[in-house]
């Protein structure tokens, strides 16, 4: 038997429509959600959710530098690794309402938080570690204390932080599923690329009413 953990990626207020990085579509990933959320608790697996949490003077903010555009990309560099880093809207700002996990998600439900991208000088999209893998946060050690196996991603947004959790997922040696209608990305351009990426490092790519059916669950 299994052991499943269901990793709720970053659904907090300002990645929902109407938010300040508001992703199109994905108030429709609620639902779906809700209803894995609460498969996975009746099946006794573990639900983890990140929150992306923002000092103000995060590198990610186009706000924080001069002459730079929301959506341009910027070379930056940290512990002498260079990298591209898109610069966002302010977002996710701790303890804002921007940061908040969606009201129409039971906080009940949740059995452990990971907060991520609180150091200012690096990003972190995925909820395993920092993009410089400079510090590793909590997730895996849970779910390894937790002896799961399964990780379910869901969450915002399907072509950044799920993507970089799912990659990550793998790396950590876990089965790793992708729920794609358990998600929505910032540009819909990216979304079949994003699929083919994560098919060809061993990520499954399924539906919500697939795992319902798995025959391990029944
Ligand atoms: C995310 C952009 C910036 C995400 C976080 O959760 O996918 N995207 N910060
Ligand atoms: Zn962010």
């Amino acid at each position: 038997m299994s052991k499943l953990a269901l990793v709720l990626i970053d659904i907090q207020n300002d990645f929902l429509e109407g938010g300040s990085l508001a992703v199109a579509g994905s108030n429709s990933i609620l639902q779906p959600v809700n209803s894995l959320i609460k498969l996975v608790k009746a099946k006794g697996g573990l639900i983890v959710a990140s929150k992306d949490w923002h000092p103000q003077n995060h590198i990610s903010f186009a706000s924080n530098h001069a002459d730079t555009q929301v959506f341009e990309t910027k070379e930056i560099e940290y512990e002498g690794v260079k990298g591209t880093q898109v610069m966002w809207p302010d977002h996710c700002l701790q303890n804002s309402f921007g940061s908040e996990i969606s009201k129409q998600i039971d906080e009940k439900d949740i059995d452990f938080i990971v907060h991520k991208g609180m150091n200012k000088r690096v990003d972190s999209y995925s909820a395993f570690a920092d993009n410089n893998y400079s510090e590793i946060t909590n997730l895996a050690k849970i779910l390894y204390q937790h002896h799961v196996d399964t990780v379910l991603i869901v969450g915002l947004a399907a072509d950044y932080c799920v993507k970089w959790t799912c990659l990550d997922a793998i790396k950590f040696g876990f089965k790793t599923i992708f729920v794609k209608d358990c998600t929505k990305p910032v540009d819909p351009q990216q979304f079949e690329s994003t699929l083919s990426e994560l098919k060809a490092k061993g990520v499954s790519i399924q539906h919500c009413s697939d795992i319902f059916c798995w025959p391990a669950l029944n």
